[in-house]
């Protein structure tokens, strides 16, 4: 495993040759979709959101707030076939950024790479809780017979994280047996923010890893990805919902499922660094 430092890299951040002093947050792709069931590409996404930064400003009107200085690694050693490679080098990838002091930001890549980056914050922040912003429950114990498949992100977590520390916000498609487990546990959140807001309270002053499958983005707006689900959210919303996590220490992000070549006007590119943008600006 090591990090490729050629490529576009995201935004006004430097060309940067490895670990410096100074950035608090590092950013890295992994471009792998082997396990993706219907629309494969999101391998693509990391460049597509670097090359989609250029066009956005590096202030946030929301937040009033300007992008500060950040690392950018650039992408793990892409692989292709059975997940467990791909699955170790961001395991071993996430480690290496928290072991220099810096709080890893991933770009996907699929979402099935969700699982080994939190097992490394999770192991360096015991306290963690995790939310997650998808249109997907992600609780199947195995998808065609692969149980490292995107379709079992969230259940893979939970292999090692407790269940009341997960929230799921957003989560509008899932089998019956995923929907009833949703709702008895309590981890399913409308994206609303005042919901949000409330069911936050009881996790106040302990570290956080967000997770965001692109997927939650309504198609109207957010067509460039490899499983599309209507009836989701918009820029406000999700600019709402993610200020609900203002004061909390995010400790770990990650950006998924971008596949940029299902979106021939581009704009699935755009929002999705402008996510990456204000989560930078969020977590500085
Ligand atoms: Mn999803």
């Amino acid at each position: 495993m090591s990090f490729s430092q050629d490529g576009p890299k995201f935004m006004s951040s430097e060309r940067l040759s490895g670990f410096t002093e100074g950035e608090k947050i590092a950013i890295f792709g992994a471009c792998y979709d082997g396990t993706t069931s219907f629309r494969p590409g999101t391998r693509r996404g990391p460049d597509a959101i670097r090359n989609a930064s250029y066009g956005l400003e590096t202030y946030s009107p929301e937040q009033n707030k300007e992008l500060e200085v950040f690392l950018d690694l650039g992408n793990l050693d892409e692989v292709f076939g059975a997940p467990k490679i791909a699955h170790e080098n961001v395991y071993h990838g996430t480690m290496e950024v928290i072991e220099n002091g810096l709080v890893p930001f991933m770009l996907g890549g699929e979402h099935s790479l969700t699982p080994p980056s939190v097992q490394a914050v999770f192991e360096k922040h015991p306290t963690l809780f995790v939310v997650q912003f998808d249109a997907h429950a992600d609780l199947r114990h195995e998808y065609l017979g692969e149980k490292d498949s995107h379709a079992c992100a969230m259940r893979r977590v939970l292999d090692f994280l407790a269940g009341e520390d997960l929230l799921q916000v957003g989560i509008r498609s899932g089998t019956q047996a995923e929907f009833e487990e949703l709702r008895s546990s309590k981890r399913l959140v409308s994206p609303d923010a005042k919901l949000f807001e409330k069911r936050l309270e009881k996790f106040k002053g302990r570290p956080v890893y967000i997770s965001v499958d692109l997927d939650i983005f309504d198609p109207a707006i957010f067509p460039g990805t490899g499983t599309p689900e209507p009836g989701g959210i918009f820029w406000k919303d999700f600019a709402q919902l993610l200020a609900c996590l203002q004061g909390f220490e995010i400790v770990g992000m990650d950006v998924m499922e971008l596949s940029p070549q299902l979106d021939l006007s581009g704009c699935s590119s755009v929002l999705a660094a402008k996510v990456v943008r204000e989560m930078l600006i969020l977590s500085q």
